[in-house]
């Protein structure tokens, strides 16, 4: 069953790929948090299985969360990505600047301040309580500064790193306060449950990059996803400390960053530290994506048509 909050910013238009979509319309609204449920393991658990995500604001301490950006920030400025005719805590980009993805970087994202927030007592302490046993990470961490007219495409993150535990958890973590003008994560709420996406998950989401050597995002185009397959987006703003849980069956993407600031955010992996783990991204120094992206992949519009979907 699908559960979204009413906003005051009801009524506001977010790009995503190529669509518009109104904020509390047909096709796009707000998360709602769950901090009214977070001793409770039970309802923790019932909320993921029925929403898809967990919203926890303010889980993380937010000068942890400053301290990490300020490493971030200080990155970008030394490659030349950031406007140095503004404070550095603006994030302002120097026009035309990459930013990008800075996942696997060690030096950000192994740098103590990072990994003070993604590792930190109070999310692995959340984790050691939901699982109910001792919890593991990936050592390869995934870090993103975002750049105007930037999105990311939706996709399930089984089609990345399902090779381990079927119990993987995503933690989306902003590494910025953000508004919907700086492009927030967006969820499409149904996708981990509802009937009508069992073909999708039963393809696309057995499907493993280097494996199959598919393009990862399943569509830009949630209006299309939305009106073919139904459920619905779900988004918020965040502020740092803010933290967003969800699991490898959820379809997500984001909202196009429409600022000169950079959306900066980690999204960071837990798992039952018992159950398998995905070979790919443990160790000093993950293999990673070892092929694809590293050869012509199949396009992921022929992919769909030979799944039927
Ligand atoms: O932050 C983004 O734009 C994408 C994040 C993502 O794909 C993830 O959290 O798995």
């Amino acid at each position: 069953m699908l559960r979204l909050m009413s906003s005051g910013n009801t009524g506001k238009i977010l790009k995503m790929g190529n669509c518009e979509m109104e904020l509390g319309g047909p096709y796009l609204g707000t998360l709602r948090d769950s901090n009214d449920i977070l001793a409770d393991v039970s309802a923790l658990r019932e909320r993921i299985d029925e929403d898809g995500y967990l919203l926890i604001r303010g889980l993380q301490r937010r000068e942890n969360v400053e301290a990490g950006r300020r490493v971030i920030l200080e990155n970008l400025a030394e490659n030349g990505q950031i406007d140095c005719a503004h404070d550095l805590d603006d994030a302002v980009m120097v026009e035309g600047a990459g930013g990008g993805f800075l996942g696997g970087a060690k030096r950000v994202t192994h740098a103590d301040e990072f990994l003070g927030v993604v590792e930190s007592p109070e999310i692995m302490g959340f984790f050691d309580f939901y699982f109910g046993e001792p919890t593991r990470t990936f050592d390869y961490k995934w870090l993103r500064a975002v750049g105007t007219g930037g999105s990311t495409g939706f996709h399930y993150d089984a089609v990345y790193m399902s090779r381990g535990s079927e119990r993987l958890h995503t933690v989306w973590t902003p590494f910025s306060d953000t508004s919907y003008a700086d492009g927030p994560l967006a969820l499409l709420l149904g996708s981990h449950d509802l009937p009508s996406y069992e073909k999708i998950r039963e393809t696309y989401g057995r499907m493993d990059v280097d494996r199959d050597n598919v393009g990862g995002w399943f569509s830009h185009d949630p209006v299309d996803m939305i009106d073919r397959y139904g459920g619905r987006l779900g988004t918020t703003e965040f502020q740092m400390g803010d933290v967003l849980i969800f699991g490898l069956f959820t379809m997500h993407g984001s909202i196009v960053n429409e600022t000169n600031r950079f959306r900066i955010s980690a999204d960071t992996r837990y798992q039952p530290a018992a159950d398998s783990i995905d070979e790919r991204w443990v160790g000093e120094t993950p293999k990673a994506h070892y092929k694809w992206g590293k050869e012509p992949q199949i396009p992921m519009k022929d992919a769909r048509a030979e799944w039927g979907i």
